[in-house]
């Protein structure tokens, strides 16, 4: 459904030279060969870990490289090995082989690893071709260059948080304000024809997935509108975002639209309207003396999120109530 994607090029360590060295001590005048071999080159991995739901990371970063291994020296040393890296990738990452459009690992699981490009090894320093015929080598190998590859990464994005309502209610708009996602808005109905996903992002990193879908009308299950085709988006969301429009343009009452849809979404699916709900009630800028949302909470007999998303009042506070619920909910 949602897919998140990214390019980067991987690329493992080098392998360090050998060295080319010979003992040189005061009275030993004929030494011998003493050059060390070169560390071998860090390897890329990748791994799958909790706690990653996106491929956010990688929008601003295309090169990802291990640590080359470093060169031998005199004294028979030889060079450090390069540190490995590992890259974190969110559960059900799928990674390819852009080169090859080869599928190369799907990390469906936390704790998965796996071995994307091997570390080149180290050069022989001289010492290593000392022979009984040819004592004096001079010659040392340099490292093995580490393997590269550009890779795509894939992710199926499920969001956490779906947004429902009425066309025109300003769903799009909710979601332009508080994620990057970039819906288009306008003050005709069925603006939105396909579900949007915008990441939601609060200080401290924290972050979740909100999908905008196009809005629903009487009859949405059995067809109407765009018809609930878009319901099955966001079937697998933990928490459902109803909003209201508080004062609808087309003169209808904002209590009866909340039950239009709210039995649209039980004719759609029993799971669906039984997820929990947070009701929205947006364009509070358009009843500054507050009267309205009042005769809306006592009429539907509910908790009431009042915001506007023009103005961007309410929303911090909206924000931060969706990641509770959506930290808190254990029901996936
Ligand atoms: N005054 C006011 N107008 C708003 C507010 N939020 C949205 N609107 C307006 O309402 C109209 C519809 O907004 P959208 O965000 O496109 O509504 P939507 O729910 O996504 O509509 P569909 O995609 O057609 O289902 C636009 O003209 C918005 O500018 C608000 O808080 N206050
Ligand atoms: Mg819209």
């Amino acid at each position: 459904m949602f897919i998140d994607q990214a390019e980067i090029w991987v690329k493992a360590g080098d392998g360090g030279r050998g060295c080319v060295s010979f003992r040189r001590e005061k009275f030993i005048p004929k030494g011998g060969p003493d050059g060390g071999d070169g560390g071998k080159g860090g390897d890329v991995y990748f791994e799958a870990v909790e706690n990653l739901d996106t491929l956010l990371d990688f929008a601003g970063r295309h090169h990802w490289q291990a640590q080359n291994g470093q060169p031998g020296s005199g004294s028979n040393k030889a060079g450090a090995d390069g540190q490995d890296l590992i890259v974190k990738v969110p559960p059900g990452t799928l990674i390819y082989d852009t080169d090859l459009d080869l599928l190369l690992k799907d990390l469906s699981e936390a704790g998965v690893k796996v071995l994307l490009c091997r570390g080149g090894r180290g050069g022989k320093g001289n010492k290593a071709f000392a022979t009984s015929v040819h004592q004096t080598p001079r010659h040392a190998e340099s490292g093995k260059p580490g393997q590269e590859r550009n890779i795509r990464l894939e992710l199926k994005l499920i969001a956490d948080v779906g947004l429902v309502g009425m066309p025109n209610a300003g769903k799009s708009t909710l979601i332009s304000r508080c994620s990057a996602a970039r819906p288009k808005i306008a003050d005709y109905p069925f603006t939105t024809i396909e579900p949007v996903l915008g990441i939601v992002e609060l200080s401290d990193f924290r972050r979740f997935v909100m999908a905008d879908i196009p809005g629903l009308i009487e009859g949405a299950h059995v067809g109407a509108g765009l018809g609930h085709d878009f319901l099955k988006h966001i079937e697998r969301t933990k928490i459902l975002v109803h909003i209201l429009d508080i004062m609808p343009s087309d003169g209808s009452d904002p209590a009866e639209n909340y039950r239009t849809i709210r039995r649209e979404l039980e004719q759609h699916s029993k799971a669906l309207a039984q997820k929990q709900e947070v009701i929205v009630a947006n364009k509070i800028d358009l009843d500054p003396e507050g009267g309205i949302v009042q005769n809306l909470r006592s009429n539907l007999d509910k908790d009431l999120h009042p915001i506007s998303a023009v103005t961007g009042k309410g929303i911090k506070e909206l924000s931060e109530l969706l990641w509770q619920k959506v930290k808190g909910t254990i029901d996936v």
